[in-house]
Parts: structure tokens; sequence; C-alpha cells
């Protein structure tokens, strides 16, 4: 076989030798005439995980190859998860090029959402990882949200250079892709995205013009996000595809709440007032007493308190506990990756338990 045959879906060599090894192809899928490895196949056609077994450490150095190039950089984040996807080491990776942050995934946010408010936290949130981007683009990727805008913009930054699409894993970089390739030339899924991180493998090169391309990156993996810790089976329950509906909670003091299994809010001391949850529609919320939270998580944990599932449950590190006491009214405790919960009258002490080393902040409600 020719060493240059790449697979169209994810960017590996394809080989036809090791069925076990990354970029396998069966010989006789070779003249098809959209090559792609049997473990794209399998993601598009049985939305089957086929595990690679490639280190996460090479991610990062393939991308960080892109350093010394010249060309523009799109920064894709999540907006579900700003803390687990920015990067803040993004300079180290790309250099100096001019970097454009785009947010994705603004389908799964509420109709209610003040976009301008979250603007504003956006761009505090940029400076205090350190970063400085040209522009910041809100789009879903998924839905087509605003990607003709971007696209736009791009095309008149660029200044006939590549552009770098970059970021941790699962935030939408091939999906943004496909839908660019689908606007131009009217292809769908030209390249494989899926609900596992870890999709793409390698550089993939879409050509922009006779010089130039858009080449979609592997995910860099940062292991502060809570989907690393969760099987798949629950990664399908937290992470929302649609519209987050949020669920109000009038909570007295000595209350408690439940997200699944993943995390809990204990309302401490305040008055009588509302909480308002912001997380996939499919993650159950249970409200108890606290005196009978402990047991309660005790007994229950992988069971009526799920996710965690019993597989999530192997290797996801104990919750640990933290308190917060909230002055302003309207402040998020967002829990990265998973949620965040509005305590609308601020004025609350509350402790909060989330597995440990990934991280619960505060922030402003943008609603
Ligand atoms: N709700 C929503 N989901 C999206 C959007 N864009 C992508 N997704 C979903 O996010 C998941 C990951 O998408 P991919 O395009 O494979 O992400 P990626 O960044 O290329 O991932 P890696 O290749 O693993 O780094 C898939 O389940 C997509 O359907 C969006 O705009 N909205
Ligand atoms: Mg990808």
């Amino acid at each position: 076989m020719k060493a240059d045959l790449i697979c169209s879906g994810c960017g590996a060599t394809l080989q036809s030798e090791n069925e076990e090894a990354v970029g396998y192809i069966p010989k006789s899928a070779l003249d098809r005439e959209q090559l792609l490895c049997q473990r794209c196949f399998q993601l598009r056609h049985y939305n089957k995980n086929v595990t690679v077994s490639i280190d996460s450490d090479d991610f990062l150095k393939m991308v960080s190859s892109i350093y010394d190039k010249e060309g523009i950089v799109v920064h894709l984040i999540d907006i579900f998860d700003v803390n687990g996807t920015l990067l803040s080491n993004l300079r180290r990776i790309v250099g100096d090029k001019k970097v454009f942050l785009v947010v994705n995934k603004i389908d799964v946010l509420p109709k209610s959402t003040n976009f301008n408010k979250l603007m504003d936290w956006l761009e505090r949130e940029v400076k205090q990882h350190g970063l400085d981007v040209e522009k910041i683009f809100l789009i879903s990727a998924e839905k087509g949200w605003y990607v003709n805008d971007l696209a736009m913009a791009l095309e008149k930054e660029r200044n006939k250079q590549d552009i770098y699409v970059v970021g941790v894993t699962n935030v939408g970089k091939s999906t943004f892709i496909n839908q660019l390739i689908e606007r131009s030339t009217q292809m769908k899924d030209a390249i494989t995205t899926s609900y596992f991180p870890g999709t793409t493998l390698n550089f993939i090169r879409i050509p922009l013009d006779k010089n130039s391309s858009m080449i979609d990156t592997p995910g860099i993996v940062n292991k502060k996000q809570i989907t690393h810790y969760v099987s798949n089976k629950d990664l399908k329950i937290i992470v929302p595809k649609k519209e987050i509906k949020p669920r109000n909670y009038q909570l007295n003091a000595e209350q408690t709440l439940f997200f699944g299994g993943l995390a809990r809010l204990d309302y401490i001391k305040g008055k009588r007032q509302t909480f308002v949850g912001y997380f996939s529609n499919d993650l159950m919320i249970h409200r108890t007493k606290w005196k009978n939270a402990d047991t309660l998580y005790e007994r229950h944990v992988g069971k009526m308190l799920s996710p965690p599932n019993e597989e999530t449950l192997k290797t996801l590190p104990k919750l640990v506990k933290q308190s917060f006491r909230i002055t302003e009214p309207d402040t998020d405790i967002v829990f990265s990756g998973l949620g965040w919960v509005t305590v609308v009258d601020g004025n609350a002490t509350v402790d909060v338990y989330y597995p440990q080393g990934l991280s619960v902040s505060l922030r402003r409600s943008f609603y």
C-alpha cells in the first residue's frame, strides 16, 4: 500500500496489516471513493467507539508543531465548559499567531440567555486565563448558527494564510469544519465527528484555495474535564444535546440538591430562596434534607443517584467539599463541564461537592 493514503475521517495514515492499530482499513475497502478507516466507519454507522492507543502527550506534541508555521488560529471552546476548554497555555502551542476565540454549542443555552452579559463574562475569563484574542465569536457548529459570519471574518483576516482549528477534545472542531465544507461543496459529514473525546487523530487539511488550507487538529486532552472520568453511557446523559430547560428549586437552609451523584449542593445558611439548575435535561436532580444526604449518597450512588453508573464509579475521583459564602444576588455556582446553579437572592452559605481535581467556581449569572 502507498504510504501516503490517509483516512478522510480522522486523518490517520491507512494500513491493512494490523487490525488493532490506528488507521486499519480492510484491503477490500481500499477501492472506495471515500477512504475511511475501520474505526471511522464504525463510529459513523454504529456509533461505536473503538478506543485507540494514542497518548494524549502525542496529540499535544502534534498540535504544537504548528508553533512556527504561518497562519491564523481558531481556538474553539465549548460554552458549556469554558473553564475546561479554554486553553491558558495556547500561546505555547500556537506561537504568536492571530487567535480568534470561537465559543461553540450556544444552541444548548436557554432562550432567556442575556448574550451581552455572556460576552462580558467571556472577555473577563479570557483575560483571567492570560489570553489575548482578536475577537470572540459565538456559534453553533451543529446548527450552523453564525457560521457564515465567522467564515467571512476569517476569510478577511487570514491574508491567504492557513487557518488552524485548535482546541481540547470534543468542543466541535470537526463539526465546525464539516459545516464549512457542506456550505461550499454540499458534501455532508466529510470528517468524522462523535460524542466521544479523541475522534480526530491527525491533521486534516481542507483546501481553501490553491496555496492554503483550513486544518482540523486532534483535540488536546485536558484532564480537568469531567468528560474524561465518565463512561460512554454517562457521557450521553451529562452532555446537553438540546436547549437546557432551567429547573427551579425553592430551598430552605439545611436542604440538599444532588445532581445525579456527580455533584452535590448543601444550602447551609440563608433565607428561603430560589436555586436554578442549568444541567443537561437528562440529568436527574434530587432534593433531600441535609441531615439525610450522606446516608442517601452512600446507599444510592451508582443507582438512584446516577450518573455515575457502576462503570464510572470505578475511575471517578471521590467527591470533595468546598464551602462558599455568597453575598451578591444572581450568582452562579459553576460545576465545570456539568452545569451551574444560580443562587437568585444571594446571601447564602453553601457547601458544594465535586470530584477531586475538577473545578467549581463562582460568576455573575448571565440571565
Ligand atoms: N449541541 C451541540 N453539539 C455540538 C456542536 N458542535 C459539535 N457538537 C457535538 O460535540 C461532539 C464532538 O464534536 P466533534 O466535532 O467530533 O468535536 P472535535 O472537537 O472535533 O473532537 P476531537 O476530534 O475529539 O478533538 C459531537 O457529539 C457533536 O455532535 C454544537 O454546535 N452544538
Ligand atoms: Mg475532531
